[in-house]
């Protein structure tokens, strides 16, 4: 069972999670301009022996390739690397962070299924922090085996702390949300 909540911050043994509202002075202006200016692409993987499409476009920038993603682009473009910084100020995070990943939901159509952000190369206790822009969705988490709905309005910061493995996640499609892009930027991170 998924149950919505609205989060601030969860603790648990292994994991820090946070949802911060109001990140950027302009999200609307920073939508326009990300849409406009990333080099979006809808990868194909496989799955069960068949080439699947990925639900949402996306992607990356630093040293970082998706499972069946697209290659990480050398120069993260300037209104990401702004963006990131502006990132990093609000959670207390070095800059530049070292990994970008972007998303593009085009309609409530477009989803992400279930994964996690584990990467044996962010070391251990990473920082995940996903940055929301345009239509809200609903993220759907499973923390310590329970699941949990959150809204990510727009303008709103959701932070993943620790062992990442933890905290499978997905964005699950919906009858009618507008265009929404997401940001995610990465730290590595180090044992405790
Ligand atoms: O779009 C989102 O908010 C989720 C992004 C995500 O889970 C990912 O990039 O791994």
């Amino acid at each position: 069972m998924i149950l919505p909540i609205d989060l601030t911050i969860m603790k648990t043994q292994h994991l820090r999670i946070e949802l911060r509202h109001g990140i950027l002075e302009n999200d609307l202006t920073a939508i326009q301009e990300v849409d406009s200016t990333v080099s979006w692409v809808r990868p194909t993987f496989m799955m069960f022996g068949r080439q699947v499409q990925r639900r949402c476009e996306t992607a990356t920038f630093g040293q970082y390739r998706y499972r069946g993603g697209p290659s990480p682009a050398d120069k993260w473009p300037a209104i990401i690397t702004e963006i990131g910084a502006a990132v990093a100020e609000r959670i207390g995070k070095p800059c530049p962070p070292d990994i970008g990943v972007a998303n593009r939901y085009l309609s409530g159509q477009d989803a992400l299924g279930w994964h996690t952000d584990a990467e044996a190369s962010m070391g251990p206790n990473p920082t995940v922090a996903t940055l929301s822009l345009g239509a809200e969705r609903n993220i759907d988490l499973r923390v310590d085996g329970h699941g949990i709905r959150v809204p990510l309005a727009s303008n709103s910061l959701l932070i993943f702390e620790g062992d990442l493995a933890r905290v499978p996640h997905r964005i699950p499609p919906t009858n009618d949300a507008g265009k929404r892009i997401s940001l995610s930027f990465r730290w590595k991170g180090e044992s405790k």
